[in-house]
């Protein structure tokens, strides 16, 4: 018996990017798992190709039209274009309220049965989500309502994505040393590397770069630090000596910075997954810190009013809760975001000091780790349940 449904669900996914490679992260996650786990004929409509690539090389970046891993990939040139309702797929998702062509809304307004229309809307764990995850909203003109979709920490959210099978290959990945050792390899880690504490940094360019690796040159234990290419390039730059390429490497007392390529996306997992702390930021890298299972601190996307950091904080209580103390992470993360009271900025800190109570309290996190995998493993995964929901609609 087929597992895919039968005929084809059809689905467009509408996606811009933001700074470079925003958003086409988790796009380009759903869009695959749409099409590899459920059979769905899958469009993905992307305004930058270029940074598309950059997370999946098999990207063309002159095509408007390609079929990328079963993935019909479209070039988004702007919101010009006449549309029938032949176009139009039984689902339809702007990402982040992206405003999809006006000439495609006409044309949803005209198919029969109109188009599921959902509004995939950014991650948060603050408390209102629950209350708008699901909501409808009319069109003003059309006999058109989209819908929100959030993703979320609880089950009254849509979850968070995740592949089938991801926690499998993590497990066998992290229980294999040969195959983790041959992956650093890949990356250039040389031998006399790999016992040290291993941490991947992806942040946005106004972390406090310096003054953490400040603080892990002057600390107790080895530590090397693996930067995908392009990430924090003028402090990792400041720190090398040199203007930093994929090879770069210092060691400065027990700190070795290296720089690795910028991989695509099911690399980076493996990445993750073989490193002892993850610094990650936005929103796909962050859920995908969740899922290696290890340690990890969150750099946010900033927004405006600090807005952002009522979102910082609303996770850390969300993932510290119940776990007791856990106010390394809590202190060390509201300094990297410079989300500190008080007007203290995430430079002036003590960073020493943030790191060796962070540093003292990974064991606690590691097992934290785990725990809230298994919360969140009981949410069911975004994509069946987004699936689920648009059902519900039809
Ligand atoms: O790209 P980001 O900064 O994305 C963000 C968020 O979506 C945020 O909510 C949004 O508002 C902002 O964009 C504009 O960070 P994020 O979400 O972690 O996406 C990065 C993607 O890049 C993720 O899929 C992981 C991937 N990646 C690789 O594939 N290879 C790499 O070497 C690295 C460092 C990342």
């Amino acid at each position: 018996m087929s597992r895919h449904p039968d005929p084809p669900i059809s689905l467009a996914i509408f996606c811009k990017v933001v700074d470079n490679y925003g958003d086409i992260g988790i796009c380009w996650r759903l869009a695959r798992q749409f099409q590899a786990e459920h059979g769905i004929a899958v469009t993905l409509w992307v305004d930058d190709l270029r940074s598309f690539r950059r997370i999946c090389p098999a990207v063309a970046p002159e095509a408007a039209e390609q079929v990328v891993e079963g993935v019909q990939v479209r070039h988004w040139q702007g919101q010009e274009g006449s549309f029938t309702a032949a176009d139009v797929p039984d689902i339809v998702i702007e990402f982040f309220g992206v405003e999809i062509p006006p000439g495609y809304v006409a044309a949803m307004a005209r198919r029969e049965p109109r188009p599921v229309w959902i509004n995939y809307e950014g991650l948060s764990a603050e408390a209102w989500v629950e209350g708008c995850h699901r909501l409808p909203s009319m069109h003003p003109r059309l006999k058109l309502t989209k819908h929100f979709f959030f993703p979320g920490f609880t089950s009254s959210t849509g979850g968070l994505l995740r592949e089938e099978g991801l926690l499998d290959v993590r497990d066998r990945f992290q229980a294999d040393p040969a195959a983790q050792a041959a992956f650093l390899a890949g990356l250039g880690v040389t031998d006399g590397e790999m016992a040290a504490f291993r941490a991947s940094l992806f942040c946005y360019p106004h972390a406090p770069v310096a003054q953490l690796f400040e603080a892990w040159r002057q600390g107790e234990r080895e530590v090397l630090c693996l930067v995908p290419d392009g990430v924090a390039r003028d402090q990792v730059g400041a720190f090398l000596g040199t203007e930093p390429h994929p090879g770069s490497v210092a060691t400065r007392g027990r700190l070795t910075v290296r720089v690795v390529p910028f991989m695509p996306q099911h690399d980076y997992d493996r990445l993750l997954w073989a490193c002892d702390l993850n610094l990650v930021r936005g929103e796909d890298s962050w859920v995908r810190a969740q899922w290696a299972g290890r340690p990890f601190v969150w750099h946010i996307y900033p927004q405006d009013e600090n807005l952002h950091h009522v979102k910082l904080r609303a996770f850390l209580e969300k993932y510290t809760g119940d776990a007791g103390h856990l106010d390394s992470l809590t202190d060390f993360s509201l300094h990297w975001n410079g989300a500190v009271e008080g007007g203290q900025e995430g430079r002036a800190a003590d960073w020493p000091a943030l790191w060796r109570s962070l540093q003292a309290e990974l064991p606690t996190l590691s097992a934290r780790a785990s725990i809230w995998q298994g919360l969140m493993l009981a949410n069911g995964d975004l994509v069946s349940n987004l699936l689920n929901f648009t059902r519900s609609l039809r």
